[in-house]
């Protein structure tokens, strides 16, 4: 039993990462529209050297994604589907799969725009601005999160990353790493039309 805590914790990252277009399932159109739309916000062109690692990682995440998680082979990751699916994770954390690990490593990549190795609160709440979550609020969960430090850096992240999908204490740090879980999206993000 998955308890509601990590449903919600769960459900935070599928409604506001995984499923980019906003359609309510995962699929593959979600990756292609994820890497289209990180790709033209960085101005990233095709054949650059950055828009292929990022395309070669999501294509990487996708295709792990699907293979463990897609139970009845319909081409999509149900939230149930996804729910199971972290949920075996969190019984043995260190033993995650290819693509989870390239997952995490791609969203600190993604973060760190400066490529110094580290995050701060900007290169946080910018990532997640881009999804749609509030900027303000993401530099909020960055700052209870890192517990005094202007930075964090990759084993740090890990350790909170890992914590994020395992952790039934709603005190730890790593439960707000992926920014307000409880928050709702902007659905309108990625059309760039909403207004302040
Ligand atoms: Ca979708
Ligand atoms: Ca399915
Ligand atoms: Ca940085």
């Amino acid at each position: 039993m998955v308890s509601d805590f990590r449903k919600k914790k769960l459900l935070h990252v599928y409604n506001a990462f995984f499923d980019a277009d906003r359609s309510g399932s995962i699929n593959k159109a979600d990756f292609e529209f994820a890497i289209t739309k990180i790709s033209a916000k960085r101005g990233w062109k095709h054949g650059d050297e950055r828009h292929q690692k990022l395309k070669d990682k999501m294509m990487k995440i996708w295709e792990g994604l699907q293979q463990e998680a897609d139970e009845n082979n319909d081409g999509e990751v149900s939230k149930e589907e996804w729910t199971a699916l972290w949920d075996k994770y969190a019984k043995n954390p260190t033993k995650a799969s290819d693509w989870q690990n390239i997952y995490c490593e791609l969203t600190f990549w993604l973060e760190d725009t400066s490529d110094d190795g580290a995050i701060d609160a900007q290169e946080f709440s910018s990532l997640y601005e881009s999804f749609g979550l509030d900027k303000e609020e993401s530099i909020d969960c960055f700052k209870k999160m890192a517990g005094g430090k202007q930075k964090i850096d990759w084993p740090h992240f890990q350790e909170l990353w890992r914590e994020y999908f395992a952790a039934e204490d709603k005190e730890k740090p790593g439960n707000l790493i992926f920014g307000c879980y409880v928050c709702s999206i902007n659905p309108d993000s990625h059309s760039h039309s909403h207004s302040h």
